[in-house]
Formats: structure tokens, C-alpha cells, sequence
């Protein structure tokens, strides 16, 4: 029995039932699958045996969810050791697909689907692009790379399975994208939410309303952004933009999506099974509390992944969704364990110099963090764009703002920094994922 959506849920799509299923049900397919993964992993792939007999643990003592708790994490470092091919649980016979993901140092790390695991990307694909309130007849404009990167061949084949029709632009080529949204009568957009933004500036240099045009929604992830940078884009375009959140070392885009609610990402919980721990200690946090997230694939085959730290920080939201939707929400992922800054002392998010900047009228979503060291002492300064309007204007319009900037900046993360105002088209844009960050001090 499906819980009846009520009336915000997206157009009804067949694979996305499971999102309604009731939780008794969820459950017992989660330990099934669990079961049937630890299996595969324990005797497919070394890493996995070797550590589970470590700890002493058979796939057969998994009687419970709860015996998830038991059972090793894996870490980003595992990947990299394991390079290119040493987590696979299938033969390359059997491999259809191959990805990699480009850390920021050597080597990517590289993950493999069989023909199954594409079906379940898909499938969760469709009901990512479902919950967005896609369905046949949309037009997507899949901006998304494609590529090694999982954001393009994620999205079309997502699209494709809606029954949507998908135009295949990848990213990029900017006048092109505008051309094409309009002549084609777009009527949903995939990008990073960054290449969003520089796409509607474009399309405003060249002359094109986008408010006019048939556009209605942005399936935008892949990095983090904010709720006022959300509140930025509506406006700006007059679509609705949600928030979908996925890696690579999972599967790609598909992970977890918002539905027409927008408080919160659904996680597709019959494929992926998700923990919120204590990036210190390994321990789950009570729920509803900030942590890590860590995910166990439940239904793949080439790569399973136990327990993966993904350092995306987030945390459950309890309440039940108005959509109807059953399987859990997170909250949308606002920083990685990993981007924290330590400046003088002082721990700060990239999202928090986003939120600040964002509240303040006159500016726009392009900036920048560049941190420096002078005489020992750690120097961060926030170079961001503000509108041709203001830049023209009095010099003293100019270095109020600059305060008030600084005042807000400091009043979201208690430390005093340096905000330098430039003009609009100063700060170089990216086709996929934003780099706000420029660390130049030494190491
Ligand atoms: O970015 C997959 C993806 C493609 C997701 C398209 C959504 C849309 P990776 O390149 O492996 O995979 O990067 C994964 O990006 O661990 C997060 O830190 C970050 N990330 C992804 N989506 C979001 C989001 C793709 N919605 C890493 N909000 C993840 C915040 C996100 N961060």
C-alpha cells in the first residue's frame, strides 16, 4: 500500500514508489540488501574482507540494521590506495561504465557500474528529476559535465527515463546555452547552481529575459550553496531551484534530492543507507544532530561501499515531509568536514562568508576568499562583485557597503576580515563546480 502524495508532490512517476513506502517494509528491504552486500564485498574485494575478519564480523552475523553500527568505515584514501581497479567486486566483464572523480592532488579516484548499477542510477535519477516536479513533456537542458564527471551521463540518463526530453548540452559555451534554453523551449535547467548564476548574467548582457521564457526549474548540485543563493536565483529567474546532492564513490548524482517541500534532501534509502556520526569519534550522533555522513550502497554491485565517510556534514530531519514522501531527509549540505579555514585561530566555512555576503543588498553571488600570511599573522580577504549601479556610484556608497559587508561577515563568523568590492565580471566564472578558496599561505 503507497501512502497517498499529497497535493505539493511532484507528477507521480512508477519508479518513484518506493519513496512512499511504509518504513516496516524499507527496513526489511534495507537488511536484505545489506546482507546480500556485505556478502559481496567480504568475498569480492580484499580491503573489505581483510578488515571485517579483523574485527571478527562473518556477513552472516549482519542479523540487523543495527549490526551496521559494527562494521569498518571506508575513507577516500581507501579509493586512492585501491587505484585504478582494486575495489571492484566485478569482473571487468561485467563493468559497463567507469567514472573518476579529480581530487585536488595525483591521482582521481575511480568507480565502476555494471549494468545493474546503472538501472539503479537511473532509477534513482528519475525519481531525483520526479520529486524536482519534472515528468514527460519537460525539456532539460542537461548542463551538467559530461564526461568522467557523473553529473552529465547522471542527469541524461535520469532524464531519459522520465520520459523527459533531454538535450545533452554539457557545460560550457555560454551564448550557446542561451540560445538554445530559448529556442528550444527549455524547460528545466542542470548545472552546478554557480553556473547558473553566470548563465543568467550572460543572458541579461545579451539581452535575453529569462523571466519570459518557459523555464520553471533548476536541478542544481554538486557543490555547496545557500539558502540565500537560493533565494538569489528564484528571484533573478522567477524558477523554482532545488537542491539534489550525490558523489561518485556512491554513485553519482541521485544520492538525495529536495521535492517541491524544499526543506531538506530525501535520500533514496533503499539503495543508499545513510549514518550521521561524529567526524571525530566514528559514533552516530542522536538524531537530528549535525555530523558526517556516511553512506552504505545497498544495491550495487561493481563497487559496493561500507560505511563510506563522505565528510558532508548535515543531519536528519525528523519531522515527516508534507509531500508524503517517506524515506529520510538531511538537511541540504552547507559544508565538508574538510573546507574549514582556521584563520588566527578562528574555524570558518566558505557557506558562512556566502550567507553574509548574500544578506547584504548591492552585491552579487560572485566572490572570493583569499587567504595570505603577513608577518606570521594569517590575513583573510573576501573579494566580491557588486552591481554596475553601485560601483559607479559615490565613493562613499562604495566603502559603506564595504562595512557593512565586514560588520556582517563578522557577525555570522566572529572574525574581523578584509572585503575588497570589484567590479561586476572581475572574478573568474566556472562551468562546473565553483573555487572560492585561494589558500596562499605557506604551508
Ligand atoms: O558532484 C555528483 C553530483 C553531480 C551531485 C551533479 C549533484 C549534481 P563528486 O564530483 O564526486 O560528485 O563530488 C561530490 O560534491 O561529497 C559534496 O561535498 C559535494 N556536493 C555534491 N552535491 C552537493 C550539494 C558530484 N547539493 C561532492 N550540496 C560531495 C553541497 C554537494 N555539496
Amino acid at each position: 500500500m503507497l501512502a497517498t502524495p499529497v497535493s505539493i508532490a511532484a507528477p507521480f512517476h512508477p519508479a518513484s514508489a518506493p519513496d512512499y513506502v511504509p518504513l516496516r517494509q524499507l527496513r526489511d528491504l534495507q537488511l536484505a540488501r545489506l546482507r546480500a552486500t556485505v556478502r559481496r564485498a567480504y568475498h569480492q574485494v580484499d580491503l573489505y574482507r581483510r578488515r571485517l575478519d579483523e574485527r571478527g564480523i562473518r556477513p552472516d552475523d549482519v542479523t540487523s540494521l543495527d549490526v551496521i553500527r559494527l562494521l569498518p568505515f571506508t575513507v577516500k584514501a581507501d579509493l586512492r590506495d585501491a587505484y585504478p581497479f582494486g575495489l571492484f567486486a566485478s569482473p571487468l566483464t561485467e563493468v559497463v561504465r567507469l567514472h573518476a572523480s579529480s581530487g585536488t592532488t595525483g591521482k582521481p579516484i575511480v568507480v565502476a557500474y555494471t549494468r545493474e548499477d546503472v538501472d539503479v542510477w537511473t532509477n534513482a535519477m528519475v525519481r531525483t528529476l520526479a520529486s524536482c516536479g519534472l515528468g514527460a513533456g519537460d525539456v532539460v537542458q542537461n548542463a551538467y559535465g559530461y564526461g568522467l564527471f557523473t553529473g552529465g551521463l547522471g542527469a541524461h540518463y535520469g532524464a531519459e527515463g522520465l520520459g523527459a526530453t533531454v538535450i545533452p548540452i554539457s557545460g560550457g559555451n555560454t551564448d550557446r546555452q542561451i540560445m538554445v534554453m530559448k529556442d528550444f523551449r527549455v524547460t528545466a535547467i542542470c548545472s552546478t547552481p554557480s553556473y547558473f548564476v553566470h548563465v543568467m548574467e550572460r543572458a541579461r548582457e545579451l539581452g535575453v529575459d529569462v523571466r519570459a521564457l518557459p523555464l520553471k526549474v533548476g536541478v542544481f548540485g554538486a557543490e555547496p550553496w545557500s539558502e540565500s543563493m537560493r533565494r538569489h536565483i528564484e528571484a533573478d529567474s522567477g524558477i523554482k531551484a532545488y537542491d539534489i546532492y550525490g558523489l561518485s564513490e556512491i554513485i553519482g548524482p541521485g544520492v538525495a534530492s529536495e521535492c517541491a517541500a524544499q526543506e531538506g534532501l530525501h535520500i533514496f534509502e533503499d539503495h543508499f543507507y545513510p549514518e550521521i556520526v561524529d567526524p571525530e569519534t566514528g559514533e552516530p550522533v542522536p538524531d537530528g544532530e549535525e555530523g558526517e555522513l556516511a553512506l552504505t550502497t545497498l544495491s550495487k554491485h561493481a563497487m559496493p561501499m561500507i560505511r563510506y565517510r563522505t565528510r558532508d556534514i548535515t543531519r536528519f530531519l525528523t519531522a515527516p515531509c508534507a509531500c508524503g514522501r517517506t524515506i529520510r531527509r538531511i538537511q541540504r549540505i552547507s559544508r565538508r568536514s574538510d573546507d574549514m579555514l582556521i584563520v588566527r585561530g578562528v574555524n570558518v566555512y566558505p557557506s558562512q562568508i556566502e550567507t553574509a555576503l548574500l544578506e547584504v543588498e548591492g552585491t552579487l553571488p560572485h566572490y572570493q576568499i583569499i587567504l595570505t600570511r603577513e608577518r606570521g599573522l594569517d590575513r583573510m580577504e573576501v573579494q566580491v562583485e557588486v552591481t554596475a549601479e553601485i560601483f559607479s556610484d559615490r565613493v562613499g556608497a562604495l566603502e559603506q557597503l564595504q562595512m557593512r559587508l565586514e560588520q556582517a561577515i563578522d557577525r555570522v563568523t566572529g572574525l574581523r576580515v578584509d572585503v575588497r568590492l570589484v567590479e561586476p565580471r572581475t572574478i573568474q566564472r566556472s562551468e562546473g563546480k565553483a573555487r572560492r578558496v585561494s589558500d596562499r599561505r605557506p604551508q
